[in-house]
């Protein structure tokens, strides 16, 4: 039994577990994952004594399997997999925004709270009046991030600019942060003739290459092995900055996911996946989505240190993502955090959630509001009063329609801004496709937009 206990203690205090401060578990070591006195391994995996190639008898305590030091046990069962204590969740915040006893040491500054808070307020802003104008007809599609705007903002707030982001799509709050603005958002969502992606993809598919934001991909976790070989790259290149992959429980489910997780632990690459487990992957809720200690308690399994952070607790997801930064910067190796929150909204304008969930629940979170309760945090230190909130949410909705208004009247790209840009110059069988496609649309102006050039 005391061989059990050992075995449990060193997976556990492997995992980075959060106990009165906030810390990550140091080295690229995983549950049972211990380095080797320094005369058996020449270098990593690469191990030159007998014992490190797997020797080892029955009187010795561990197995020496390569540069794995496991400890041996007499006691045979199949162990449950509850035996393992779940990764607590670190918050600074309670669920009414006050500050948590002892949390004092973590209380942002001024200026960077206000700023984070007036971000927040902007965002749902520009959520529900472009949901309301898609609802309207005016673009064909839209996603809202309500419910995730701590997580995101608290999260994008503690990036550097110079850090590459592989976003899911519901992430559009750090393009806010890194100073996109209301009109290009618009711009984007009705792919106009000032879209950065030309109206090539659909609306909330945003790239920006100046802001080190990659363009997102509508198949789900594809940015993931593509963020793990981008921090390899960056590793191998010296560059001075962390590449991040966000995505949702659901997204985890992918062949992807695992893909990318061993990948970068083995490779060591100084990426960072952030994981918005918001509960529900469109109309599939978590506790069928995966069995276990959810997302985070996979980290061990990769020998990747992990953090679970209240998602909705903007101080705390700050906290959280700084520290992971820095651990992966000095580490120059991976982490992964599981922000815990809950998709407020529909999936998307074409998902109707009160199908498949009940409007009690989604009330019951909306008492724990990630807005209102960093509003409630700022109240208490006063810096923040209502005649802010009433400016800043005022003069953001009246930015929003005028930007709404102005990317309607821009005329789209032109006809042939299909053909361009996939070849240096446009194939013969591209060009005859163009032709037809334009002799119809000449004979057929009724079918097309009016602002669309046919040339
Ligand atoms: C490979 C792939 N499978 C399925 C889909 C359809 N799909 C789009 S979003 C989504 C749910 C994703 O849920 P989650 O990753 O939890 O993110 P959330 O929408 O909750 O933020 C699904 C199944 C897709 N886009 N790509």
């Amino acid at each position: 039994m005391l061989a059990l206990n050992r075995l449990l203690g060193s997976a556990l205090g492997k995992r980075g577990l959060l106990g009165s401060g906030l810390a990550l578990a140091s080295g690229s070591g995983g549950a049972a994952r211990c380095s080797v006195p320094a005369t058996t391994t020449s270098s990593r995996g690469k191990s030159t004594s007998k014992e490190a190639a797997g020797g080892g008898g029955a009187e010795d305590e561990f197995y020496q399997f390569r540069d794995q030091k496991i400890p041996y046990i007499q006691d045979l069962h199949i162990r449950d997999p509850s035996e393992v204590t779940s990764l607590p969740c670190f918050r600074v915040l309670d669920d009414r925004g006050k500050l948590i006893s002892g949390c004092e040491k973590f209380e942002l500054e001024k200026d960077l709270s206000k700023d984070m808070y007036r971000t927040m307020v902007r965002l749902q802003t520009l959520d529900t009046l472009f949901y309301e104008a898609q609802r309207q007809g005016r673009f064909s599609f839209y996603m809202t991030c309500f419910g995730e705007e701590a997580t995101v903002i608290g999260s994008a707030a503690a990036l550097e600019t110079a850090d590459h982001v592989f976003a899911q799509y519901r992430e559009h709050g750090l393009l806010l942060w890194r100073g996109q603005t209301f009109q290009e958002f618009a711009d984007q969502c009705y792919g106009n003739n000032r879209d950065f992606g030309k109206g090539r993809q659909m609306p909330i598919h945003y790239g920006r290459k100046d802001l080190n934001v990659h363009t997102i991909s509508s198949p789900l976790t594809t940015q993931l092995p593509q963020a793990a070989g981008a921090a390899y790259a960056n590793k191998l290149n010296g560059y001075d900055g962390i590449t991040v992959a966000y995505f949702g429980e659901g997204a985890a489910s992918e062949g992807d996911f695992h893909a990318a997780m061993n990948f970068a632990s083995t490779l060591a690459c100084p990426v960072l996946f952030f994981c918005r487990n918001n509960g529900w992957a469109i109309s599939t809720p978590s506790d069928e989505q995966y069995t276990g200690d959810g997302i985070a308690g996979r980290g061990s399994a990769y020998g990747m240190p992990a953090l679970r952070v209240d998602g909705m607790d903007a101080i705390a997801m700050y906290h959280a993502t700084k520290t992971a930064r820095e651990y992966i910067m000095e580490h120059k190796s991976p982490v992964l955090i599981e922000a815990m929150s809950y998709r407020s909204s529909h999936h998307s304008t074409s998902d109707d959630s009160s199908r498949y969930r009940e409007i009690s629940e989604m009330q019951a979170w909306k008492a724990r509001d990630p807005v209102a309760r960093f509003q409630i945090w700022l109240e208490d230190k006063g810096w923040w009063s209502d005649e802010e909130e009433t400016e800043v949410r005022g003069e953001a909705r009246k930015e929003v329609m005028k930007v709404l208004d102005a990317a309607e009247r821009e005329n789209k790209l032109p006809l042939r801004e299909m053909v361009t840009d996939v070849y240096d110059e446009v194939p013969q069988h591209l060009e005859k496709q163009y032709q037809e496609i334009k002799k119809f649309a000449q004979e057929n102006k009724h079918l097309f937009p009016n602002n669309v050039p046919i040339e």
